[in-house]
């Protein structure tokens, strides 16, 4: 082989190795190669079907499927802590009521059936209770139930507020959750058992609807504070707010992934309610559902497992 032909082969040799070593370079540096498919299942109500049910979906979107059946209302699911059951609102006639199913649809039974309304449930991370809101004793209060022996925990004491939209930490310790004590809607926690009440959130205009991290770290919420609801994340000392939405629309219902990389929600930026998911960070936004119908009360599973 002539010398300056095989000069010329090896500097090829070397520009294509470059050239594919600053493109992998740049792959990383944007993130694009670490972005991870979205994985695992959504539960949330539609009434695309006539009436309130709770539907699951991949959580990609694919494979929507109906859960619950019949001329009740079904709302606001939250999952068990192992993914096996789900405690969600019904309201047979003009009263909501808390039921529990297995994750299939299956093996449904009521949880809390007063006269009274009973709303806005969350599972304990020990899976042993669900914290909800009850208008039982005049206005809403935050109540804890033990599900094995049905005892019962009142939290809150202020009865001329509304007290409701709880949210656990991870360790079970404490209890975040929207109140109106303080003139309008703030975001407050407490332990577990109601003791160590604090306000997390200031300001003149409606704070509400938290969502703790799985990492224990940090909770998301809606805030109408910038013109409408976005949705916001705060260190969970109140301090490091920042924003993660800005469309026109409504965006609300915050739900974590359970590797914390993205938060899921709904919004009628597009004209009717959907759920949507996004980064942790606000930034590539995916819608999930295009019916026409409301799409809400996204609650990811927190384990991504069958
Ligand atoms: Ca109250
Ligand atoms: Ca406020
Ligand atoms: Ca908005
Ligand atoms: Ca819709």
């Amino acid at each position: 082989m002539p010398l300056r032909r095989c000069i010329s082969s090896s500097s090829w040799s070397v520009l294509v190795l470059i050239l594919v070593f600053t493109g992998l370079a740049i792959a990383f540096s944007s993130g694009w190669v670490a972005e991870e498919p979205l994985a695992g299942t959504i539960a949330f109500v539609s009434d695309r079907d006539g009436n309130k049910e709770i539907y699951l979906m991949n959580a990609d979107g694919s494979d929507q499927r109906r859960l619950t059946h019949g001329p009740a209302s079904d709302d606001s699911p939250s999952w068990s802590p192992d993914g096996a059951e789900i405690v969600f609102m019904y309201r047979e006639r003009f009263n909501w009521d808390l039921w529990l199913m297995s994750a299939d649809g299956t093996n449904r039974r009521p949880l809390v059936a007063t006269p009274a309304g009973d709303w806005e449930c969350a599972w304990s991370p020990d899976g042993e209770r669900v914290v909800f809101s009850s208008n039982r004793d005049g206005d809403s209060e935050l109540y804890v139930i033990d599900i094995e022996s049905g005892a019962l925990t009142q939290l809150t004491h202020d009865t001329f507020a509304f007290d409701g939209l709880p949210s656990w930490s991870p360790d079970g310790e404490r209890i975040a959750f929207t109140s109106d004590r303080s003139s309008n809607w703030e975001i407050y926690v407490m332990r577990a058992d109601g003791s160590d009440l604090r306000q997390l959130t200031d300001h003149s205009s409606a704070d509400f609807f938290p969502a703790w991290s799985p990492d224990g770290r940090a909770i998301a919420f809606v805030s109408e504070r910038d013109g409408n609801e976005e949705i916001y994340v705060m260190d969970t000392d109140g301090g490091n707010v920042r924003r993660l939405t800005n469309s026109e629309g409504k965006d609300w219902w915050p739900t974590w992934s359970p590797d914390g990389a993205r938060i899921a929600f709904a919004s009628d930026r597009s004209g009717n309610e959907d759920i949507y998911v996004m980064n942790v960070d606000g930034s590539n936004v995916v819608r999930l559902t295009t019916n026409e119908s409301t799409d809400t009360s996204p609650a990811w599973r927190p384990v991504t497992e069958p």
